[in-house]
């Protein structure tokens, strides 16, 4: 008889920061994740993840409400369905179900993840093979004070663990963080990459100013200026300036991307895999921009390790990534539930090695971190 999926029990996990985190919309003092067991009729669990960021404050799934959807409407979609094939399962998913797309992702990271274990292969492997094992790894710097955020960049620099910093710009005016960033810029000068991120805090307009100011103080690149829907506007200040621009929640999947890639988007994509339903469509998204030659970033929801695990897999398995990772989520938390953390080193992440994620469960952090 072939391995059914028998149950899929959901546990919001609160995880304090290290730091306040400061983006345009929000700002976080705790990180809370979906985490997903999935238990098969061979005894075998797979573990997924479904994070977003500040409640409602960034998109339109909360914690709470990717649990109740995965509870009520998404997990019975799945139990007594055959276990292996995941690309029958996500078809089932969004036939069934339309938009969820953090907790289909976390549902397709636990079929992976004991797919993985069944088979003996890592997800890198169940998805044709890992092209490296070591990926480059960015730091957000957002502690709102600007001489705070230098001493981290700095303390981050002589650590070597990370050399590429994205600073999270928008909630004030502009001129305050123009001068912001340029002062950053100038304290680590040559030594590393700056970016920032604009989470779709600015007009039009005031992107016009603000990037003309950014990119004469020596910025790298610009995420997401002005809001999501604004395809049209991204495209004209891809245009308008040599300072490229990454799409990040303008670009959800490969049919975002290929809107773009059609009205003359010529900058960078950040993936997700919680953006695009799991690993499977951010892959979709991942071959378009190559075949369009868009520059790709493996962008981060700020999820815990299970979740950054499984985007490592993913991330791993492509051949070129121009713009790095920033796949920190685990190092802004003040602890974890996994037995072993990831390896960050030499500016960047091991892949995790083993079955499935590589990742196994601390079950008496689980059991203290998990909202009664
Ligand atoms: C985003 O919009 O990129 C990524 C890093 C970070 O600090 O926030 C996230 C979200
Ligand atoms: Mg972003």
């Amino acid at each position: 008889m072939s391995t059914v999926i028998q149950h899929i029990e959901t546990l919001l996990v609160d995880l304090p920061t290290i730091r306040p985190h400061k983006l345009s919309m929000t700002t976080m003092a705790c990180q809370t994740m979906v985490i997903v067991r999935m238990r098969h009729s061979d005894g075998i669990e797979g573990l997924g993840e479904g994070t977003t960021i500040g409640g409602l404050a960034y998109g339109p799934e909360s914690p709470e409400s990717i649990k109740r959807n995965i509870d009520t409407y998404l997990a019975p979609l799945l139990i007594g369905q055959p276990s292996h094939n995941v690309h029958q399962l996500r078809a089932r998913l969004n036939r069934h179900a339309r938009g969820n797309m953090i907790a289909k992702s976390a549902l397709e990271t636990a079929l992976l993840d004991a797919q993985g274990k069944r088979l003996g292969l890592s997800i890198a492997d169940l998805l044709g093979g890992a092209h490296q094992q070591h990926l480059p790894v960015l730091w957000t710097l957002a502690s709102g004070d600007t001489a705070k955020d230098i001493d981290e960049a700095l303390l981050r620099l002589e650590q070597r663990r990370h050399c590429d910093f994205k600073l999270k710009i928008g909630a004030n005016p502009l001129d305050q963080d123009v001068r912001h960033v340029a002062a950053i810029k100038e304290a680590l000068g040559d030594r590393a990459s700056v970016r920032v991120d604009v989470n779709q805090a600015w007009d039009e307009s005031t992107a016009v100013r603000g990037i003309q100011a950014l990119q004469d103080a020596g910025i790298e690149l610009i995420e997401q200026p002005i809001p999501a829907r604004e395809h049209a506007g991204l495209v004209r200040l891809a245009n308008r300036f040599n300072v490229p621009m990454l799409a990040d929640e303008a670009v959800q999947d490969a049919r975002d991307g290929l809107d773009l890639v059609c009205s003359g988007f010529n900058g960078a994509f950040a993936l997700k895999i919680a953006k695009s339903g799991g690993i499977h469509g951010v892959l979709e998204l991942a071959h378009v921009a190559q075949a369009a030659g868009i520059g790709l970033y493996g962008g981060t929801l700020l999820e815990g390790t299970i979740g950054t695990a499984a985007a490592l897999h993913a991330w791993a398995t492509l051949p070129e990534m121009a713009w790095g990772t920033e796949m920190f989520g685990p190092l802004l938390l003040k602890d974890d539930i996994v037995v072993e953390p990831l390896n960050y080193t030499e500016f960047g992440v091991e892949l995790p090695q083993g079955p499935g994620l590589g990742i196994t469960l601390d079950e008496d952090k689980l059991a203290h971190y998990s909202r009664k």
